[in-house]
């Protein structure tokens, strides 16, 4: 079985009434929340290069988050982070590049200097294509969203494969989780289907789903649609 196929039990939770653990002893440890987006990308990358006895899991409950975290791991009081050589790294998007730099496994971006261009201009885009998702929640989402999922859909047809840059990458896990909760929130809320008219996306997300260090880490709807309702839409 290849290790990027690990089925894992999730650790326990950590919270405020937890103790931090035994810090900057040589462990390397990814911080994390079973429900963020941010911290998902660099869960499935970790999963995806087969280091889960390298990098372990140390979920911590954002809603009643230890003192000591702040204090002693993240003074930006954020997940992910990752505690590894006797420093600590924060942001899901160099999170994820610094992974593929510094641990074994596949390599998670070309060589080839066209896809490596085409993957900084998609990972430069996630951020405005989470504003314009999320800012359609409040609007007419199927018009508003729809420009950032043609971009996507015209995205996956630059290269030959299924993925932004042909084979998967890390471009891959930078979107998945975003589109997951889009794809049901848009789907359970407004009655749109973000794949109707998009053949690359539906690909995308079907070959997505026959990866194991995907698949296991998904969200739950129960929690991010009343989330994104409320947050976003005010319900
Ligand atoms: N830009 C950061 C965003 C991380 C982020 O916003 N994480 C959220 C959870 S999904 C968080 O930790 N929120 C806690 C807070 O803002 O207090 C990244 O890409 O890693």
């Amino acid at each position: 079985m290849p290790a990027s196929s690990v089925i894992e039990v999730r650790p326990p939770v950590l919270d405020a009434s937890s103790e931090p653990p035994p810090l900057f002893d040589g462990t390397t440890r990814l911080y994390t929340n079973f429900q963020c987006p941010f911290a998902q990308r660099v869960w499935i990358t970790r999963n995806y290069k087969g280091l889960q006895d390298k990098i372990k899991l140390v979920p911590i409950d954002l809603a009643n988050r230890p003192a000591w975290y702040k204090e002693k791991v993240y003074p930006e009081n954020k997940v992910p982070a990752l505690e590894h050589n006797n420093k600590i790294i924060g942001e899901s998007l160099d999170l994820v590049r610094y992974l593929d730099d510094h641990f074994e496994g596949p390599a998670l971006l070309p060589n080839d200097p066209a896809k490596r261009e085409v993957a900084e201009e998609l990972l430069t885009y996630t951020d405005t294509f989470n504003k314009t998702v999320l800012t359609s929640f409040k609007g007419d989402a199927k018009k508003e969203s729809g420009a950032a999922f043609d971009h996507l859909e015209s995205a996956l047809q630059k290269f030959e494969g299924p993925f932004f840059l042909g084979e998967i990458s890390l471009v891959d896990f930078a979107y998945i989780p975003f589109v997951e909760r889009y794809q049901t929130f848009l789907h359970e809320v407004f009655g749109y289907d973000i794949l109707s008219g998009r053949p690359k996306l539906t690909t995308w997300i079907e070959e997505l789903n026959k990866i194991d260090a995907y698949t296991q880490t998904k969200a739950d709807p129960e929690y991010y649609v009343p989330l994104y309702k409320k947050r976003i839409m005010g319900l």
